[in-house]
């Protein structure tokens, strides 16, 4: 019989040194001669079988005979699966290393036990390393695994491996635990790791806190939706509307009362504009770029933004420093993708920023979002139509229609809140949908409006974590009806005097809890 393994913690490793609290053990040793593979492989079982965890062997198909333990590991360069089937029997287990959608194809036909899925990001432990296909490209082999009829495909157990450490784990659980919106269901069983636990000073103590990463919910999962999806649903729109209302003094006040934290890691045109109008809604702004301070400021009450408007190496390599601190302390991070269509450098670190981490909202133009859907994997090719000129972001391409579907895809998929702004603007949970029609042309004809649009949503998204989506779609509603407010009330001329009074409706709006927002929203669900 062919044991039954928990694959959730495993642990790949050369040292005899087995650990509590890893559910399976790989031994995975490529240097040592075959004497002393087995002598250790040997000591490694007897450990491994005290403490009920079975023992796979690392490509030596041989070492595994030797000491009869549960099974393999192949590779794609190792002995073939149909001969080490053939040497070791039906009931060991034989894992297979895959990257692509063909190797799954294949090691699953030939009747493969689990898949390891890598490599997911790069990683010193292993230099050598075929490609490295991050989020999606493990995401793109488990819908594939899950789409076919043939059940051996569906139910194969899967963990991914290659870079995955303490402050990455949760997070990559949760991106690649798949949305029921794409009728995509498997996830992967469990994940394995050789340097977070077996560098760490004490090993031992390092397998039980992923054992407890594991089994904790992660911080988006406690913080994502107030309404379940079939209530929702059920709902109609002037109900949801009704209950958005009585939502915003609520969320308005808890920005002003709260006074969160505003993190912003922007572009040196917006710097003092940004902190205005940060203070203006009753956040505390802070401009740093210095990716060394974000552990401390990550354990404030905060949000921070992410702007790509200069991508320098050196940039990009603070804001994968600061992202890392934000998810592991689990507050939320804007990403605004500035030009991310524009050059194939801003795809490129686009892609870099999507797979250093989560974000809670990503916000851009058509152009932008269209880039953003490209990098989570979503469109195949940007088509030169879509080739975005400067930052702005140029004629529609596409309806209305085509918008909410694209930002709800989008969520879904990463499965945080998407918004698209333009003259009307879309923000999308993946479940519920909204369209916001308010705001003023001059916010058009100044300088990072859209910029200190993620100023204010990090600011809204840390005051009121419960619903980000709604928190969201306040902070919106509260940015673009000053706007409005702005110039309704007769001081403005133009995009000059716009800036100032902009700003004192923002405030405006914050101690009067947002009663005009109520009254002026235009928002369809
Ligand atoms: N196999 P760490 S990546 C052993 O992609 C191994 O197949 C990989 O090490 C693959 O947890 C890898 O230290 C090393 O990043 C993973
Ligand atoms: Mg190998």
């Amino acid at each position: 019989m062919k044991p039954t393994v928990d694959y959730s913690l495993y642990l790949v490793t050369d040292s005899t040194d087995a650990i509590l609290g890893v559910t399976v053990v790989q031994y995975r040793d490529k240097t040592s001669d075959t004497g002393d593979l087995i002598r250790t492989a040997h000591k490694l079982h007897q450990v491994c079988k005290r403490h009920g965890i079975p023992l796979i062997i690392n490509d030596r198909v041989d070492v595994a005979l030797a000491v009869d333990c549960e099974g393999v590991h192949i590779g794609q360069d190792d002995m073939d699966l149909p001969t080490a089937r053939r040497l070791l029997g039906p009931d060991k287990i034989i894992g297979v290393t895959v990257c692509s959608i063909e190797e799954a194809r294949v090691a699953v036909e030939q009747g493969a036990d689990n898949l390891g899925i890598g490599t997911l990001y790069s990683t010193a432990t292993k230099k050598n390393t075929k490609s490295i296909i991050g989020i999606n490209g493990i995401r793109k082999i488990l819908h594939w695994l899950s789409r076919q009829n043939d059940r051996k495909y569906r139910d194969i157990n899967t963990v991914c491996i290659g870079g995955i450490n303490a402050s990455n784990v949760q997070r990559v659980l949760y991106q690649l635990h798949a949305p029921s919106s794409e009728q995509y269901t498997k996830t992967v069983d469990g994940i394995a790791i050789v340097s977070a636990i077996m560098a760490a000073e004490q090993p031992d103590v390092a397998a039980k806190h992923f054992k407890q990463l594991l089994t904790m919910p992660s911080p988006w999962k406690a913080k994502s939706h107030t309404i379940s999806i079939d209530a929702w649903n059920r709902q109609k729109e002037e109900e949801k509307l009704h209950d958005l209302k009585e939502q915003i003094p609520k969320i308005v006040g808890s920005v002003y009362e709260k006074k969160p934290l505003s993190h912003n890691m922007t572009n040196l045109v917006v710097q003092n504009f940004a902190a205005n109008v940060a203070l203006a809604i009753g956040a505390s702004p802070i401009m740093s770029n210095n990716g060394a301070e974000a552990p401390d400021l990550a354990k404030l009450n905060g949000g921070l933004v992410i702007n790509m408007g200069t991508a320098t190496p050196e940039i990009l390599r603070n804001h994968c420093l600061a992202i890392a601190a934000y998810n592991a302390a689990g507050n939320p991070i804007v990403l605004d993708p500035v030009g991310a269509g524009a050059t194939s450098a801003r795809r490129e670190a686009l892609a870099t920023l999507m797979a250093a981490g989560y974000f809670d909202l990503i916000k851009g133009n058509e152009r932008e979002i269209l880039a953003v859907a490209a990098a989570s994997g979503l469109l195949v090719n940007l088509d030169d139509k879509t080739q975005q000129r400067g930052v702005d972001s140029g004629d529609s391409l596409l309806t209305n229609e085509q918008k909410t579907h694209l930002v709800s895809r989008i969520a879904a998929r990463e499965r945080n809140t998407v918004l698209m702004t333009g003259k009307d603007d879309f923000i999308s949970d993946g479940h519920r949908t909204f369209m916001i029609s308010n705001g003023h042309q001059y916010l058009g004809m100044i300088t990072g409006s859209g910029c200190v649009l993620g100023t204010t949503l990090a600011a809204y998204m840390a005051a009121a974590p419960e619903d980000k989506l709604v928190a969201a779609v306040v902070g919106i509603l509260h940015f673009e009806l000053a706007a409005q407010r702005a110039c309704e009330i007769g001081k403005v001329d133009g995009p000059g005097t716009f800036v100032p009074a902009f700003i004192d409706a923002l405030s405006f709006m914050a101690i009067n809890k947002g009663r005009d927002i109520v009254q002026g929203l235009k928002v369809r669900v």
